[in-house]
């Protein structure tokens, strides 16, 4: 019998840390009342957020120079729905995680689907793979794969990734993600215009066969493994592939993918503007697709984002309905730590961005009052949410302080005797 947390051990935790939160909750609350903010409406927000966890992501991460792999890490998709739970049920926000292929391949996905949901867990996004070789696989992806000179190895990518949706059929899944390396690393290695025309035909092959109430995701990265030329570079070439698909493509926004200083949120805004917007891989960087912790950096920009996000949900803006991921690579945490934490900053993004009263910010722009209309976003943005974030996880039966109720559980070290190293693990390389 494997270990795990159970709902006495939370329960018992929030016990002694009660008075405290009631205290600190009492206290936001009036706070926001002077402000015309009612604080049950938060909470209820908080409550309905939901991000999904990918599952490399509970594996530790590595850099191209090394990996230091940590105590009891996961060895199979088994072992990482496991974790996956133990993060839900620690900060109640993310019941759903998103399988990769082939790294999760199983022979019964109907059972893994069970599996997962004994642990509260459903199945988002399926991500495809054919950026790196596989055993027994026939053609190699080193020039390329759906972009590729040869057009049976375009072929054999185009049926890696019908396989993943027929697998995300049974996992109950409606998206695949579709992220590829394919680029170039020396000027006139390939040619720019035929790599792309390449990549949206076998693109479409891909698209013509999405089940009706599917979505393809496009996801673009500026550089890294290609460091001359990347085919799906960019916001532009993404919207370009999938303006040229159809309807059910759409773009999916990295934050680690873009060139430094970009403007992000603007990004967001267009792709909104264009009824594109595939959702997000929350992360965060100093220099480039860093892949850290989600608000770890720069929280101020993914509040920013948020504001961009709350601000279409709340005018309904059309074929408006993102999908949230986190996608990190953690080289020297705990990854459970990283991503309780990452989920709990990126839904006190949300909640700092429902603050806003959207009215009152738009009579402000409207007058051209600068520095008002700008006081409304840092107000904001400087509100500690977290007795509202607290409360939707108490509301829900989690823990009231989930890195301290991991600690206390002795999980990892649980984990550690239950499940010894394997050779060769590649969880959390990405
Ligand atoms: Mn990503």
């Amino acid at each position: 019998m494997s270990f795990a947390i159970t709902a006495d051990f939370i329960a018992s935790g929030n016990t002694a840390l009660l008075a405290a939160h009631e205290d600190d909750y009492a206290a936001l609350g009036r706070q926001l009342e002077r402000r015309g903010i009612a604080i049950e409406k938060l909470v209820a927000r908080a409550m309905g957020y939901s991000v999904a966890v990918p599952t490399w992501g509970v594996g530790t991460g590595g850099t191209r120079f090394a990996r230091f792999p940590g105590p009891g890490e996961p060895r199979h998709i088994h072992d990482k729905l496991e974790d996956c739970g133990v993060i839900h049920q620690l900060t109640r926000v993310t019941d759903n995680v998103s399988p990769h292929f082939p790294w999760d391949f199983v022979s019964d996905y109907n059972a893994l689907r069970q599996e997962a949901a004994q642990f509260s867990l459903g199945f988002d996004a399926v991500n495809s793979n054919t950026f790196q070789d596989q055993k027994d696989q026939k053609l190699s992806y080193k020039y390329g794969s759906l972009a590729h000179a040869d057009k049976a190895t375009r072929q054999q990518a185009v049926e890696h990734n019908l396989k993943c949706i027929e697998i995300g059929q049974k996992l109950g899944s409606r998206a695949l993600t579709v992220w590829i390396a394919d680029g170039t690393n020396f000027p006139g290695q390939q040619n720019l215009s035929r790599m792309f025309e390449n990549y949206l035909d076998a693109a479409s092959q891909i698209y013509a066969l999405l089940p009706r109430d599917w979505l393809i995701f496009l996801e673009h990265k500026m550089y890294e493994p290609a460091f001359y030329s990347t085919v799906i570079s960019d916001w532009g070439s993404n919207l370009l592939a999938a303006q040229q698909l159809g309807p059910k493509a759409r773009c999916l926004v990295d934050l680690g993918h873009h060139a430094p200083n970009t403007n992000i949120e603007q990004i967001v805004a267009r792709l909104i503007h264009a009824g594109k917007l595939a959702g997000f891989h929350f992360n965060d960087s100093k220099y480039g697709d860093d892949d850290l912790d989600s608000g770890a950096i720069d929280p101020f920009r993914l509040f920013l984002v948020f504001n961009e996000l709350v601000d279409a949900e709340m005018r309904k803006a059309k074929d408006f309905a993102p999908a949230y991921m986190i996608d990190q690579s953690h080289n020297v945490t705990d990854p459970i730590e990283s991503l309780i934490s990452s989920a709990i900053e990126i839904q006190r993004a949300y909640v700092q961005a429902s603050l806003i009263d959207r009215e009152a910010l738009a009579a402000a722009q409207d007058s051209n009052d600068v520095m008002g209309a700008h006081k409304m976003l840092k107000q904001a943005f400087i509100t500690d949410v977290s007795p509202i974030l607290a409360e939707a996880r108490r509301r829900k039966q989690g823990p009231l302080d989930p890195l301290k109720a991991y600690r206390a559980s002795g999980y990892r070290a649980q984990k550690t005797a239950e499940r010894p190293p394997v050779a060769g693990n590649s969880s959390g390389i990405v």
